[in-house]
């Protein structure tokens, strides 16, 4: 790896590969095959602190650079990609609240985000608003000091398990984006109930689930920032959330090359290991490429994140565009190189190709992030 980091920077990767390699790593296929949501697992990053990775130490986290969070992602993704959703679902749900809450919102629900009490999610898209979020329908009406929410969220990860979620709903519908609200919504308080739960392709043991909202009561002061500001805070915390979701498939690219190097050591055909044919070493070399490519790209938009930058919208957009489809092309060709074992499920090369899949739809589509870059180009 030869993007520059701080000492501390290395140490700190360092010690989350370590905490991967032995802890997550042999639960891997087994979490897949399962399709259980991991709580040891979950209980291992809360004891390590994953949590407040992405909450300034005055809001009782640990964060200090966006670059953090994204390099534990990195980390836990190499070895498996549905833990490493753990710490991003949990991220993607808190930087409403840091970006938008107000100064006694972050001290109330930040110490509890980042011990892991709270657990929470992003709840923007709808069945019929995914790319164009604006066309949510779930609303919100104010009455005598709570606002009562009706609707339903789809397709939100770690549905079944949140207990608090940060809400994108409609307060003024004629009003579109500018119409649009967040809040802070507790399952304990609102009672949200959750609905179908999905069967998926891929990141089988992070679960994603419906949560329906029917008449569920949000006192007033969990509303985040002023009415209508919801849409913003959403497409901000998007900006900080894309380049987890890189640095989720610069890791699980990172895994598949060094799976698929060991693999081409060791197989034997035609006398010799198939390492030393050059048509696999072209490959490897362009997999090498890539994939530092997105590393650099990656880490250099956590940069633009912390100095809010304001060409973050763009690069944020470039790298989750970018190190997605690395990490697309990797686990393929990594699973082409093993050849008919890569196809099987005793083998890991199966697994990681269909959680690559994802990392080109979730938080929004690479169709989407190109609109996103050719906007701030065309600006
Ligand atoms: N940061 C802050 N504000 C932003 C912003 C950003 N990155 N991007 C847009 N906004 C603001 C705009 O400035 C505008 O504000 P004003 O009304 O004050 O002018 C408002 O948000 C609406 O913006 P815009 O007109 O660009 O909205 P569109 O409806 O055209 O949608 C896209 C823009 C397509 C970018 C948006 O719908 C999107 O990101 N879709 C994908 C959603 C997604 O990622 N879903 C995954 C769910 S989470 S796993």
């Amino acid at each position: 790896m030869y993007y520059q980091l701080t000492e501390e920077q290395k140490r700190f990767k360092e010690s989350v590969r370590r905490l991967a390699d032995e802890r997550v790593e042999p639960r891997a296929k087994e979490i897949d095959q399962k399709g259980e949501f991991p709580w040891d697992i979950f209980e291992l990053f809360k004891k390590q602190g994953y949590f407040g990775l992405c909450i300034p130490e005055v809001y009782g986290g640990q964060s200090s650079e966006h670059i953090y969070v994204c390099m534990a992602i990195e980390e836990v993704a190499r070895v498996c990609v549905s833990s490493s959703l753990i710490i991003q679902v949990q991220a993607l749900g808190t930087f409403p609240i840091m970006i938008g809450g107000s100064e006694d919102q972050k001290r109330k629900y930040g110490p509890l985000l980042a011990r892991g009490e709270k657990i929470i999610n992003f709840g923007l898209t709808e069945p019929e608003a995914g790319s164009d979020a604006s066309m949510m329908r779930t609303k919100a009406e104010l009455k005598n000091d709570k606002y009562m929410l009706n609707g339903t969220k789809h397709f939100m990860s770690n549905g079944p398990n949140v207990n608090t979620m940060v809400v994108f709903v409609l307060t003024d519908p004629p009003k579109g984006t500018r119409g649009i609200s967040a809040f802070i919504v507790e399952k304990e308080v609102s009672k949200f109930r959750v609905g179908k739960v999905e069967s998926k392709m891929g990141i089988r043991g992070a679960p994603t689930s419906e949560i329906l909202f029917q008449d569920c009561s949000v006192p007033k002061e969990n509303l985040l920032g002023e009415e209508g500001k919801g849409f913003r805070i959403a497409m901000a915390a998007l900006d900080a959330g894309r380049p987890t979701i890189a640095a989720q498939s610069v890791g699980l690219a990172q895994g598949a090359m060094e799976k698929s190097i060991r693999y081409a050591k060791e197989r034997i055909q035609f006398g010799k290991p198939i390492s030393e044919f050059q048509g696999i070493q072209w490959m490897f070399a362009d997999m090498a490429c890539e994939i530092e490519a997105a590393r650099a790209l990656t880490y250099q938009t956590c940069n633009l994140v912390d100095q809010n930058d304001p060409q973050k919208t763009y690069l944020s957009a470039c790298c989750k565009l970018f190190a997605s489809d690395v990490a697309m092309r990797v686990t393929t060709n990594a699973l082409q190189i093993a050849g008919g074992y890569g196809y099987m499920t005793d083998f890991p090369f199966e697994r990681m190709m269909r959680d690559a899949k994802i990392t080109q739809i979730y938080e929004g589509t690479n169709q989407i992030q190109k609109i996103v870059i050719a906007r701030e180009l065309l600006r």
